[in-house]
């Protein structure tokens, strides 16, 4: 792979790509040590909050990494919040005021499967009610950062180039239990990926440790299946959305934002961008 570093990202490129794909990769966008380092300490952190297997197989999940670590370790871990093409990419899309929706791991072991197709929040809930899913607005930038070598055996990012034009892929179940989809079409180039992906539609985001993969949060994707023997696969998701949004009614993001404690000690940079913290919603939301 290429050696490149954050300093010949091609902006102009990344942007056409986010653009006409949905997605694009910046590459070695931080140190593959300091990633590195960065997986290791935050798979240290999931193992002492026992956060592997509490929801599916192999699979360990922390909501807003920087609730969970010691203020000294901020200077590691910021990075992954503060990377300027990443802001110049989500200000193109959304405006001048937007947000940050958290910093959550994900941690892929061995033997864990893939999950379902789906496009991001708040997209999936348009189609759930039967409404009209708006074509001409971003709601969404996600941002998969990868803190260990992603490749496709190791469950890398799948996604569906330009599929942010061809409506929502997410699948629920009605009230008898019946599998729904926004409509027959999606249904049936849903199932032809479900079903092995034959035709090999889906792109596996691979990249070296402190890459990252920007994508519209329209695109269709999953994590994909970690089908190595010993390959940990740690990732961190940084979504950005509109500032007009809500973090919980519309987006359900609010178990993922920073604790007010842990806003105040943040640079100006990141305090701006965080224009909601986990406390606002304290009387529901589950502490994270
Ligand atoms: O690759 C991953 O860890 C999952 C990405 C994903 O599903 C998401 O961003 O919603």
């Amino acid at each position: 792979m290429a050696a490149l570093n954050r300093e010949k990202t091609n902006i102009d490129q990344a942007r056409v790509e986010l653009d006409t794909y949905g997605y694009t990769i910046l590459r070695d966008q931080i140190p593959r040590e300091r990633a590195l380092q960065m997986g290791s300490r935050l798979m240290e952190i999931m193992g002492e909050q026992n956060r592997v297997g509490e929801e599916r197989p192999r699979w360990g999940h922390l909501p807003c990494l920087y609730n969970f670590i010691d203020p000294s370790e901020d200077d590691l871990f910021l990075p992954l919040i503060t990377n300027p093409h990443i802001h110049n990419l989500v200000h193109e899309k959304l405006g001048d005021s937007y947000q940050l929706g958290g910093a959550n791991v994900v941690w892929r072991q061995p033997g864990v499967e893939s999950y379902g197709l789906h496009a991001d929040v708040p997209l999936g809930w348009f189609a759930e009610q039967g409404l009209p899913v708006p074509q001409n607005i971003t709601f969404t930038i996600q941002c998969a950062w990868m803190l260990t070598d992603f490749t496709y055996k190791n469950g890398a990012t799948l996604l569906l180039p330009n599929s942010h034009h061809m409506g929502i892929p997410n699948m629920w179940l009605d009230d008898d239990g019946e599998e729904r989809f926004m409509n027959e079409r999606v249904r049936l180039l849903r199932k032809e990926i479900e079903d092995g992906d034959p035709n090999h539609r889906l792109i596996a985001a691979e990249g070296m440790a402190g890459s990252v993969v920007v994508f519209h949060g329209g695109v269709w994707h999953r994590a994909g299946a970690n089908v190595t023997e010993n390959e940990q696969r740690v990732g961190v998701l940084t979504p950005y959305f509109a500032g007009w949004a809500e973090p919980k009614y519309g987006m359900d993001l609010h178990e993922s934002l920073l604790r007010d404690s842990v806003r105040a000690r943040m640079p100006d940079q990141v305090k701006k961008m965080c224009l909601h913290v986990i406390e606002d919603y304290e009387d529901t939301s589950k502490p994270c």
